[in-house]
């Protein structure tokens, strides 16, 4: 970092670049400005898209797939759902693939796979085109001749039982709006396993860029080349450009799925996703991410030889990387707390699987508070009231007051912890028999479900109820208080947050933790519950 006078100015990017649940990087440069999408899978809107003008610093910019017309993921599975966006840029128009998944649990599974467009980033995008179900990580070939190819990874064993996975090529005709090529295989191995392709050309070779050996600690990189765009490819001496595979010890982890940018000066940089394990080991085992897999970015070169290397001379993903030669463009600092003075809900926040139902929810009807209308249960793959965002860092710390009159059991509201419909932990007031208006801690792992303090009951005359929870690593207490924000008490246990991660939860384990409000009412009388703020307060980690 260089110091001029008063201002420090970064000229380092610090990894991961989109911390919390990012997963599946791609990048495009359009003039100045860069966009990287990310996976979503069951939250909606769909697709994350980031900005930035230097690379070191990132805004969360807009999610494309807003409306139900395009993306509607009722009765989705977890970690199904929208899967490895690639995003590119041609002829002014911006492309975007992308798979939605709808099973993956048995031998056809049903991935279809979709396109939409637009010319300006940050509006609507088109309606979806459908290109086939042949497969997942579809992405965009611009060739020079003008013709479009789409290169997929195709696992589908009636296909080929040799191979686990291999992947296919096909020319897609944007006038018809079709998949217009028979699938040609252009990789294929039983050793390697490839997927999340991309496709450049550069000085007369075809450079398939890929992720390999799955997306978990073994994950890796891979580059193969051809003067022929249906190949045969040549792999790249010694395989992975950059692993963490080998080095447990490495902040980064799960290192791959990586796209390529060149910057306005003629520099190169790779994103790829990553994860930050909750403890830092130095031998492999049984290590779990509560936050999910992140973006990270490398500097890398082209070899006189033609091939691509990190520029750190390893293959290994640095946590502190050279920033390009561009201007500083640091964004403004978001406030903690959000005290729903908006008539929008903060881009930060998701819903699951469709957005909330407008007659669900309402930042207007009481100015200052979100009310949450109560709806489905936590088990529900259909429509939930609840808005939550990523944890993004090991330790934060997030609050809500509310305002919620519960006359049955069946009514509930609060603050959530949850990775996905079967692992949460739900500090929520609700309606007791015996006690009435009462305070509880749901917590389900695995679907087993267990209520550690029981019910706590309410002073009558408190109409206002803080709730908060504390996360620092493995560890998550809640505390409540009837007395303001000054007078807060632990309730419960303290719970084990490691059960919150890819590792540890079931269904899915592609996601990442989330924190959030919801609310339930099951009698179908619309109960509802007025939040008056949500503050999310992290402590980066070194
Ligand atoms: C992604 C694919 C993968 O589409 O995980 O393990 C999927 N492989 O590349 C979700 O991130």
């Amino acid at each position: 970092n260089m110091l001029k006078g008063e201002l420090v100015i970064i000229n380092t990017i610090k990894n991961p670049i989109l911390r919390g649940f990012n997963p599946d990087p791609s990048i495009i440069r359009v003039e100045d400005d860069y966009y990287i999408a990310t996976s979503t899978f069951e939250w909606f809107p769909g697709v994350q898209i980031h900005h930035s003008r230097d690379l070191v610093h990132w805004e969360l910019l807009t999610r494309p797939l807003n409306r139900v017309s395009q993306l509607d993921l009722r009765g989705v599975g977890a970690s199904q759902g929208v899967w490895a966006p690639c995003l590119t840029f041609h002829d002014g128009v911006y492309y975007l693939l992308y798979t939605v998944v709808n099973s993956f649990y048995v031998k056809m599974y049903d991935t279809p796979n979709f396109l939409i467009t637009t010319t300006d980033i940050c509006g609507e995008w088109s309606e979806p085109v459908y290109l086939h179900s042949y497969g997942f990580d579809p992405s965009l070939f611009h060739d020079d001749d003008g013709r479009k190819y789409i290169v997929s990874m195709v696992t589908d064993h009636r296909v080929t039982k040799r191979y686990r996975g291999h992947l296919v090529i096909q020319e897609y005709s944007e006038q018809e709006q079709r998949i217009i090529g028979e699938p040609v295989t252009i990789y294929a191995s039983n050793d390697i396993y490839l997927e999340g392709p991309h496709i450049y050309k550069r000085n007369g070779y075809y450079y398939l860029f890929a992720a390999d050996t799955g997306t978990g600690e073994a994950h890796g990189q891979s580059i193969l080349r051809s003067k022929e765009l249906f190949g045969p490819y040549e792999a790249y001496p010694g395989n992975s450009l950059m692993t963490s595979r080998e080095h447990p010890d490495l902040l980064l982890q799960k290192s791959g799925h990586g796209d390529l940018v060149e910057t306005q000066n003629g520099e190169w940089y790779m994103v790829h996703l990553c994860g930050r394990a909750l403890e830092n080991r130095t031998e492999k085992g049984d290590r779990k991410y509560t936050l999910g897999r992140e973006t990270a970015m490398q500097k890398v070169e082209w070899t006189p030889d033609g091939w691509l290397r990190l520029s750190n001379g390893t293959v290994l993903p640095d946590v502190e990387v050279e920033a390009p030669d561009l201007p500083p463009h640091p964004f403004p600092q978001r406030p903690d707390r959000d005290d729903f003075d908006s008539d929008k809900l903060d881009i930060h926040f998701q819903s699951l699987r469709v957005p909330l139902d407008a007659s669900f929810y309402s930042l207007t009807e009481r100015t200052g508070y979100l009310r949450l209308y109560g709806r489905e249960g936590l088990g529900s793959k259909y429509r939930q009231s609840l808005i939550a965002r990523r944890w993004q860092e090991f330790k934060f710390t997030a609050t809500t007051c509310l305002e919620f009159e519960p006359t049955d059991p069946k009514h509930m509201a609060g603050l959530i912890c949850l990775y996905d419909t079967q692992n949460y932990y739900y500090l929520h007031v609700t309606h007791d028999e015996d006690l009435g208006r009462c305070i509880s801690i749901l917590s389900a792992v695995n679907n087993v479900y267990a209520a550690p303090v029981g019910y706590i009951s309410l002073p009558e005359h408190a109409a206002r109820i803080w709730l908060r929870v504390e996360v620092d690593h493995d560890k998550l207490q809640f505390a409540y208080s009837t007395e303001g924000e000054n007078a807060f008490k632990p309730i419960g246990p303290t719970l084990d947050a490691s059960t919150l991660s890819d590792e540890a939860c079931n269904e899915g384990w592609f996601t990442g933790s989330f924190v959030g409000l919801c609310c339930q009412d099951l009698t179908g009388f619309r109960k509802y519950a007025d939040f008056d703020y949500f503050e999310y307060i992290e402590e980066p980690s070194s």
